[in-house]
């Protein structure tokens, strides 16, 4: 064979397997257990130059080390505290929720403009409570109208996806509200002496892949610039800094104890709590309910959603720089057990279901648990459990891990087992 006859095969060769990536091709998703790959985690308590990592100080090194690799290679690096943020209480009622909260409502404006991208705090206080109070942030996904009936509440105007329930031509109409009650037991958690704050996440970024033009990048951009870089924020890290700016809020509200705030979310809020927590070490407890993929599963299982499928149909979630991964997680110079060790010595607690296989709850479990040495390192409890729990049955050191029955979602259940987890490490605080 002549050497064009050997070029003309091999660019086809080429051509064809570009036109199986190109097109987007995803694998199937793996469910079965023993097809999971052989893999090897990358180390955790060795630092890029090869010296272990053998006590607190050198552990603050390899911490910086690791969030660096997070930050170029998967969610992005955002921007600071913007100067000109801004806060203003829109409204306050001290006799909401018949008589049992205080109400607040926070505009919070990222830039000097008014015009410009901002969002809408809800807060609940307890107020029987003696203040200031610790308190649990969550970003929810229907708008903060959709987290309870109360009529107190403003009802967004921004952009919604279709699928929230009472969301016509993408705005929310007054039939959106308390349609997502069930995942936020606001009595409960006032009952229990904690304040309660959310956000819509649209506010920050609307959830669709526009090239981001809509949200609050843009107001980040340098001259010229019409797209985050490969190693800049997408969404999920826009969503965690929006939490940041809550936090910064905090703060400055006397009634809350800004010492004592967890922040929770659920799925692809569940990876941004993650994110948040990693990012700002001013939020003293983390929790992930069922965040999977991207959040505190480990990707080189490649079990139900993998690297390719999350950025195929979310391209917008992760920076530029992860789409390199896509098939090749075993390439990926971090892994999820990182992330989870990021917190420390802050705790932190995940959580999955046991129909939620998409989420890979086994991979959520291990990167709880391959996480602990580093809490261990610094003279705390890590993780309790070699081998994963029974179902229904919550262990929890400094990392706690529970896998409930059901499907992918946020019930009682779990909401229990954060106060528990939260009342025992804000007591000392
Ligand atoms: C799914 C996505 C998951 C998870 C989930 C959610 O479609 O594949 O990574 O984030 O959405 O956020 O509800």
């Amino acid at each position: 064979m002549n050497k064009i006859a050997i070029s003309a095969i091999l660019s086809s060769c080429v051509l064809w397997i570009c036109a199986c990536t190109c097109a987007g091709e995803v694998p199937k998703p793996n469910y079965d257990e023993t097809k999971v790959p052989a893999y090897v985690l990358p180390e955790l308590l060795t630092m890029a130059s090869g010296a272990p990592v053998t006590d607190a100080a050198a552990w603050q090194t390899r911490r910086t080390e690791i969030l660096e690799m997070f930050r170029t290679q998967m969610y992005g690096r955002s921007p600071g505290r913007p100067p000109a943020l801004q806060f203003e209480l829109c409204e306050q009622d001290a006799q909401a929720l018949g008589g049992k909260a205080i109400r607040k409502q926070v505009t919070v404006y990222f830039g000097p403009d008014r015009a410009g991208p901002s969002m809408d705090i809800l807060i609940y206080l307890p107020a029987a409570a003696r203040r200031p109070v610790p308190l649990f942030v969550g970003l929810n996904f229907h708008g903060n109208h959709a987290i309870h009936t109360d009529p107190g509440i403003r009802l967004s105007q921004r952009w919604m996806p279709e699928w929230g329930k009472g969301v016509v031509d993408h705005r929310a109409t007054e039939s959106a509200r308390g349609t997502a009650a069930s995942r936020w037991p606001v009595e409960t958690i006032l009952q229990r002496g904690y304040g309660l704050a959310t956000i819509y996440y649209g506010d920050i970024d609307p959830d669709f892949d526009d090239g981001f033009q809509n949200g609050v990048h843009p107001l980040f951009y340098e001259p010229g610039q019409t797209r985050p870089a490969d190693d800049q924020w997408g969404s999920i890290a826009a969503w965690a800094w929006g939490l940041s700016r809550a936090m910064d809020y905090f703060e400055t509200d006397g009634d809350i104890a800004a010492q004592r705030v967890a922040v929770l979310g659920h799925s692809r809020l569940g990876k941004t709590a993650l994110w948040a927590g990693a990012e700002d070490p001013r939020f003293a407890l983390v929790i992930s309910n069922n965040s999977g993929c991207g959040g505190a599963a480990l990707s080189r299982r490649c079990f139900g959603e993998t690297v390719a499928r999350i950025n195929t149909s979310f391209p917008h979630w992760f920076c530029g720089n992860f789409k390199q991964y896509n098939g090749r997680e075993d390439q990926l110079p971090i892994d999820q057990h990182m992330l989870v060790a990021l917190m420390a010595p802050r705790p932190v607690y995940i959580a999955s279901a046991e129909e939620d296989q998409w989420a890979d709850p086994r991979g959520e479990f291990l990167a709880a648990r391959h996480a602990a040495p580093v809490y261990e390192l610094l003279g705390l409890p890590g993780l309790p459990a070699l081998e994963m729990p029974a179902v229904d049955t919550p262990v929890a050191g400094t990392i706690g891990y529970h896998i409930r029955r059901g499907k992918h979602d946020v019930t009682d259940y779990d909401w229990q087992q954060y106060l528990d987890f939260a009342d025992r490490h804000f007591a000392t605080r």
